[in-house]
């Protein structure tokens, strides 16, 4: 049986500020962090542009490149890879009111340029993979913005991105809100819409995570079934939501127990693991951890998967089928909750 390979993002391992209040654990150094990755179970390492090489805008070309390959070395040296690089456009002054879909075209273009940095810092970290969480592309009002030509400027941004790159893979990470009002691409049925219109549909695709699905009322597994039925799920940020609240990025199954088995169950009917596609747990630690245990929520949620990869890959089939067959789903939800309450 192909095993799953598991991914998370340095921001998983952070200081516990929340809008309220301050740091209230130490930063924690980068190569720890990515020490901390094998001892977890961990081989894939997601990166914002800058988390590859600080201050990008800052750096020429050269520097880029210098620094690029010196984390290429520290991963190959560690035994790990690049998931993926996102462009960290909604951190930076010029991104205020978005990037692609600014209204100021200088903004527009600021965002277009620092994304192919972002491309070329892919590539230097040995991954064809770019994640697009659209973080600041919506609005806090309404009438801000033409909502018509925002989608035509997300895709004419797209495409001139696909051209940048011949091998670039774009994985659109859909969010409905936070920290806009109202986001443009608010769910998996947006993006994969939008890479349609694009110049090259086989290269844009998403990323679910399951709390951006449940904040937008919607089943994460269902949405992971469409993008798998559409051949686009190239990778996914499980976690887990505590109804329609800021996003919790709480540990996997810690909420719903029962919805994170059927977010396996969907990854497992998709062959999802023969893919060699990653798990990625975007999971946050609780603010009140002490800073020794801040990183047990990434091996709890792993750990978490892999007994639900267990509870899906023995559930009775007869049972399962027989049900169908009688159309007796009572028995099928006994079965299923027996199943996970048993071990
Ligand atoms: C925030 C997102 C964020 C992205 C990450 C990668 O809500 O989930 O954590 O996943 O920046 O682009
Ligand atoms: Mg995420």
């Amino acid at each position: 049986m192909t095993e799953y390979r598991f991914s998370f993002g340095p921001w998983n391992i952070h200081e516990g500020a929340d809008p309220f209040g301050p740091p209230v654990r130490p930063t924690v150094e980068f190569a720890r962090k990515l020490g901390l990755y094998r001892e977890l179970g961990f081989e894939g390492v997601q990166f914002h542009d800058d988390d590859a090489v600080p201050d990008v805008e800052d750096k020429t070309f050269d520097q880029l490149q210098k620094e690029a390959a010196e984390m290429k070395k520290l991963l190959d040296d560690q035994g790990l890879v690049a998931e993926f690089v996102a462009p960290r456009l909604w951190e930076t002054p010029q991104g205020v009111d978005g990037g692609y879909t600014a209204n100021d075209p200088a903004a527009r273009q600021w965002a277009l340029e620092r994304t192919k940095r972002a491309i070329d810092i892919a590539h230097l970290l040995g991954t064809n993979l770019m994640v697009l969480w659209l973080a600041r592309e919506g609005t806090y009002i309404r009438e801000s913005k033409n909502a018509i030509e925002a989608y035509h400027l997300l895709r004419d941004a797209l495409n001139q991105l696909l051209e940048y790159s011949p091998p670039i893979h774009f994985a659109i990470e859909p969010k409905p809100n936070e920290p806009m009002d109202q986001a443009y691409v608010p769910t998996i049925g947006h993006a994969i819409a939008m890479s349609y219109q694009t110049c090259d549909p086989t290269r844009v695709g998403g990323l679910i995570e399951s709390a951006h699905a449940l904040l937008a009322g919607l089943d994460p597994a269902d949405e992971m079934g469409f993008a798998l039925a559409h051949d686009k799920l190239w990778s996914v940020h499980l976690n887990d939501q505590n109804g329609l609240k800021f996003d919790q990025d709480k540990s996997f199954g810690a909420v719903n127990l029962r919805g994170a088995y059927n977010q396996v169950r969907v990854l497992e009917l998709g062959g999802y693991s023969e893919s060699q596609r990653f798990v990625g747990l975007d999971v946050k630690a609780m603010r009140t951890q002490k800073p020794e245990v801040a990183h047990l929520h990434l091996k709890n949620s792993r750990a978490v998967f892999l007994m639900l990869v267990d509870k899906v890959r023995s559930f009775p089939q007869d049972v399962q089928q027989q049900c169908v067959a009688d159309r007796n789903y009572e028995a099928l939800e006994m079965a299923v909750l027996e199943h996970l309450l048993v071990k």
